[in-house]
């Protein structure tokens, strides 16, 4: 390895020297057509790849969120390349993000607990992105957990889930998240009905105590956090309520929630009882729940409400005085609802019927002022005739699930699931404009920004069910296929396969890239899971040990490529935190805290902190390590955990090595630390001789070096120091940590020096 370290600085000096920048591969001398031919390509998929291609360092025009599914956790891509950027974990443990490792995520998951249960998983379905102004604004992201009633919130700053929060009436969830025009709440209705506050009663009870819900929770954009205290729900009827959109615009105020189920079956199969699904698809039309959320703030704002889990919720009688709920007939077991960019349509698919159903906002509302009902629901709920509501219904295709909108005009795409199809259609004049098969049974589609009030077009990807035949084979749990389509044109265009092996995406939701923001690097001990400043935070040199009876605390650095401290001695029994600050500020200088045997695994960003909590209840002697090939010394990045056993008595506290070294091994390391000075010079001329301050990475990275020549200057001062007294073993080694510091600044500097080259910097006088 050394070895290695040392002729590449010397192929830096070589390539400082002669000026050198780059070398030409004149090896591939294949052309296109013979490229072409070796692999069956035809034109359209040269033109296809053409326009997902992302040469090395390109950036994509759009950043996909997906739910992960069944994982609990957020897939991000980029569009077009649709390579994957990462995974972030909301609900389920990661261990490469050390979420759920360490004490500050673990707070998040304990208080994920559904009634004091640990939920190990998630199924996410919808995610949300802020709004202003109805416009995807790239701060902050919400998704919900189906299979127990939870939201998460992720700081698009850093791409960390910061809050859960849990539905404190509901069993099961499915119409969140989604948000109000400048996020002031974020949306989650109820899937199966339950009975609210989660508790028992019987079958045969069903209509009376059996309840649907829908919770408005409300966002502190500030604070970035759902506020519990200031959230309500309003009471439904137990009809199975699926998606929600929030209305925009002129329906700005108003929420949309559809239903299946309105037959309220309670199944029963082993009871010679038809199944759930011929009961719950019997009748032929469910309802459209039309919502006045505003109006409904003011009458939890006013107090009417019951309180049940310590929560406000509007009960349905309420609802009807106040006017707050009205119910529109739709089509056989709809899906998707998804509002217009100027918040006039609402569309709705319906599984189980062929045509996409366009409702008017203004329709609605002339009805609801006019008084003009087509009845009311067993509960009393006012019903809207649906030829009262309804502008267009156009025949799309079998099984139309989610919409989605365009940047044209009046331009929608909708999903057919059993069709295998996405059609393309005009929801103003009402006619299908084009179609295109996607293999195979489409799910949600997500268009670019198709959801906000300026839909960007371009592309849409179609969330595929199933992928069959679509990749080489791994066993009958196949991946799932994400399918890019062009929509730039007026005929669709099959750009792109992505399998996504992680869980069943549901919903995915996509902004341009340009509107994200995240750090770089973290501000100097914060804690991530919070955003805020972690009190454990030490700085270089501050490094301690401290213990409390049976509680060891360890506040520790790390820094390439060592931790501070390295030798950690407790006693069997003992509970000991480990309380890691990263004190890099270099760019993509993460570090991992490991410790063997106790199921430890942070994840430590430059300039955060993190803990790791353990009860060393097994004595031994436990290597603690990095877990990112963080630097050359890497391997080198350890320590020892010593957990003495009880009663232990050590007979020396002298440590024994293996290596001892004379006067000899100082002066040659010596000598090679001044030679490789002289390399580093010439790097440090090569930038300085440089425009480099036009450029924030490279003034970045020199401040890294800078960083590490101080430290290389400290470590030759105790060098020459024990040197000077004769102490040739420390001073050997001090003189090896000197070089250390010298390399690290030389890769430094070789990192910057080939920025330079590759962003056309200029000498300067
Ligand atoms: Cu799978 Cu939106 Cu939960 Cu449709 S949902 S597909
Ligand atoms: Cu730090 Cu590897």
């Amino acid at each position: 390895m050394t070895n290695n370290i040392r002729k590449r600085l010397a192929a830096t000096a070589g390539v400082v020297t002669l000026g050198l920048g780059l070398t030409v591969n004149a090896v591939s001398a294949e052309n296109l057509d013979e490229v072409m031919a070796r692999r069956g390509l035809s034109q359209q998929d040269l033109l296809a790849a053409a326009k997902t291609y992302t040469p090395s360092g390109g950036r994509d025009e759009f950043i996909v969120f997906s739910s992960g599914g069944q994982s609990g956790q957020v897939i991000v891509y980029g569009v077009p390349s649709m390579r994957i950027l990462k995974y972030v974990s909301a609900f389920t443990p990661e261990p490469w993000q050390g979420f759920g490792f360490d004490e500050e995520s673990k707070a998040i998951l304990e208080s994920a607990k559904v009634d004091g249960r640990e939920i190990q998983w998630g199924d996410t379905h919808h995610p949300a992105i802020t709004e202003t102004d109805g416009d995807l604004d790239g701060e902050w992201l919400f998704i919900n957990d189906k299979s127990a009633p939870r939201i998460a919130v992720i700081s698009l700053h850093d791409f960390e889930t910061q809050q859960i929060v849990v539905n404190p009436i509901m069993q099961s969830e499915h119409g969140g998240a989604f948000v109000t025009p400048n996020s002031e709440y974020v949306i989650e209705a109820a899937q199966y009905p339950g009975v609210l506050g989660r508790g028992f009663a019987p079958l045969s009870e069903f209509n009376e105590k059996f309840r649907g819900a829908v919770t408005y929770w409300k966002f502190d954009r500030e604070a970035g956090r759902i506020q519990p205290g200031q959230s309500f729900s309003l009471e439904l009827p137990p009809y199975s309520q699926d998606l929600s959109d929030a209305g925009k615009g002129v329906s700005e105020g108003w929420s949309f929630t559809n239903s299946f189920c309105a037959e309220r079956y309670v199944g029963g199969i082993e009871l010679g009882r038809p199944p759930f699904e011929a009961g719950c698809s019997q009748a032929d039309t469910d309802f459209l729940h039309v919502i006045n959320w505003r109006k409904a703030e003011e009458v939890y704002k006013a107090g009417k409400v019951t309180m049940i889990n310590d929560h406000p919720v509007i009960m349905m009688d309420t609802a009807i005085a106040e006017g707050l709920v009205y119910l529109i007939a739709e089509p056989k077991s709809p899906h998707g609802v998804d509002v217009s960019p100027n918040g006039e349509y609402i569309i709705v698919g319906g599984k189980l019927d062929t045509h996409g159903s366009v409702y008017s906002f203004s329709k609605i509302q002339a009805a609801i002022e006019a008084g003009k009902f087509a009845g009311t629901d067993p509960y009393g709920l006012p019903i809207i005739a649906m030829e009262d509501a309804i502008h267009v219904q156009v025949p799309l295709g079998l099984g139309p699930l989610h919409t989605q909108y365009d940047s044209r005009e009046c331009n929608v795409f909708t999903s057919l699931y059993v069709d295998s199809q996405v059609v393309r259609w005009d929801y103003c004049e009402g006619k299908v404009l084009d179609k295109i098969s996607i293999h195979y049974n489409i799910g949600h589609l997500v268009a670019m920004e198709g959801e906000g009030v300026n839909p960007k077009g371009k592309y849409l990807i179609s969330l595929n069910k199933l992928a069959i035949d679509r990749f080489n084979p791994v066993g009958p749990l196949h991946p799932q296929n994400h399918q890019l389509i062009d929509i730039s044109g007026d005929k669709m265009e099959l750009l792109y396969d992505m399998p996504i092996p992680l869980g069943e995406p549901h919903y995915a939701t996509a902004i341009a890239a340009e509107k994200l923001k995240p750090l770089v690097r973290y501000r100097y001990g914060t804690n991530s899971r919070t955003g805020g400043k972690h009190e454990g935070a030490v700085r270089p040199g501050q490094e301690r040990i401290e213990r409390d009876g049976t509680h060891v605390k360890v506040y520790m650095t790390a820094i390439r490529s060592h931790f501070t401290p390295e030798i950690v001695e407790v006693n069997e029994g003992d509970t000991v935190e480990f309380i890691v600050t990263n004190s890099e500020r270099a760019e993509d200088e993460t570090h991992g805290f490991a410790v063997s045997t106790y199921n430890v695994n942070l994840s430590l960003e430059p300039g955060k902190t993190a803990t790791a909590k353990i009860v060393a209840d097994q004595a031994g002697v436990f290597s603690f390590y990095c877990t990112e090939f963080c630097s050359a010394l890497h391997l080198e990045m350890t320590g020892f955990l010593v957990v003495k056993p009880e009663g232990y008595q050590e007979a020396s506290a002298e440590i024994s090595e293996g290596t001892s070294y004379t006067q000899a091994d100082y002066d040659k390391q010596y000598q090679t630390n001044l030679d490789t000075q002289a390399v580093i010079d010439s790097v440090v001329a090569y930038i300085t001789g440089r425009n480099f301050k036009d450029f924030p990475e490279v003034v970045s990275l020199v401040e890294d070096a800078v960083d590490q020549l101080n430290f290389a200057a400290e470590a030759r001062a105790k060098a020459e120091e024990t040197a000077q007294a004769g102490d040739w073993q420390n001073a050997t080694l001090w003189a090896g940590q000197w070089w250390q510091y010298q390399v690290k600044a030389a890769d430094i500097g070789l990192r910057a020096k080939t920025f330079l080259d590759e962003h056309g910097a200029v000498v300067v006088e």
